[in-house]
């Protein structure tokens, strides 16, 4: 039996973290097993490398250090723990994922595409997502929202960058999700959090209606 994998990825502030628990409860209730995970991180390994990625600590050595990063986080992460819960049957929602990759590193960072290509073919070795949501929202109300959420704590490395970095980032996500319609909805993350978090609950239980994932309860 084969479980599903929900990605929500798009920019900062979108209210991926918001989303992720709502839609989670959502589906316990249906009596789903659900399994909650993040990137960079969602195992050990993974972790560990997402504390030397997002203190800034790899900058310096440039995009094409930190995709391998990110690839190499992905690897374990995808080994130690996706792979066996969507093996159980069970729904695994991530926090970013592949398309994450695609923009920061691949369009932010200018890297060769065949280079990015090959990368990803190699770290998710065929687990890739069932469905994506894309939250989007301007960049700009994101980095107020993330600055809010942040209250004193330093930026992160990523959340430093310029609103022109941001914006083209959200066009490069809509530019994803116009590629590959069916696997990624676009979700306008500018409403209050309820009328978001229905639009993904019924979203999520049209694709569980079409494929053969059961709940357990
Ligand atoms: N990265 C990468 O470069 N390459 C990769 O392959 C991967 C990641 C996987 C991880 O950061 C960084 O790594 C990320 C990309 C890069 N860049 N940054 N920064 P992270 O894990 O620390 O954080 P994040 O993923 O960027 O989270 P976020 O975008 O900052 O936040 P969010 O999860 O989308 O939003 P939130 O925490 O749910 O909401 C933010 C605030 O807004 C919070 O106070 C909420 O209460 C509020 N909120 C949420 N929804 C609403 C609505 N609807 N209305 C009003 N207020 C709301």
């Amino acid at each position: 039996m084969s479980g599903l994998l929900i990605t929500f990825e798009g920019g900062e502030g979108a209210g991926k973290s918001t989303q992720i628990p709502l839609l989670a409860d959502h589906l316990k209730k249906c009596g789903f097993e659900v399994v909650v995970t993040r990137e960079p991180g969602g195992s050990p390994g993974a972790e560990a490398v997402r504390h030397v990625i997002l203190s800034g600590a790899a900058e310096t050595y440039g995009p094409a250090m930190e995709a391998l990063l990110f690839a190499a986080a992905r690897s374990d992460h995808i080994d130690q723990k996706i792979r066996p819960a969507l093996d159980a049957g069970q729904i695994v929602l991530c926090d970013r994922f592949i398309d994450s990759s695609r923009v920061y590193q691949g369009i932010s960072g200018n890297l060769d595409q065949q280079f990015m290509q090959s990368v990803e073919r190699i770290t998710v070795a065929g687990t890739l997502p069932d469905l994506t949501f894309i939250l989007d929202i301007p960049a700009e109300k994101g980095l107020a929202r993330a600055g809010l959420r942040r209250g004193d704590e330093a930026a992160d490395r990523f959340e430093k960058e310029t609103i022109a970095t941001h914006e083209a980032r959200r066009q490069a996500f809509l530019a994803i999700a116009r590629a590959e319609p069916q696997r990624c909805k676009v979700i306008d993350a500018d409403r209050p959090v309820e009328m978001i978090s229905a639009e993904i609950a019924a979203l999520t239980d049209a694709l569980l209606q079409s494929c053969e994932v059961t709940a357990n309860g």
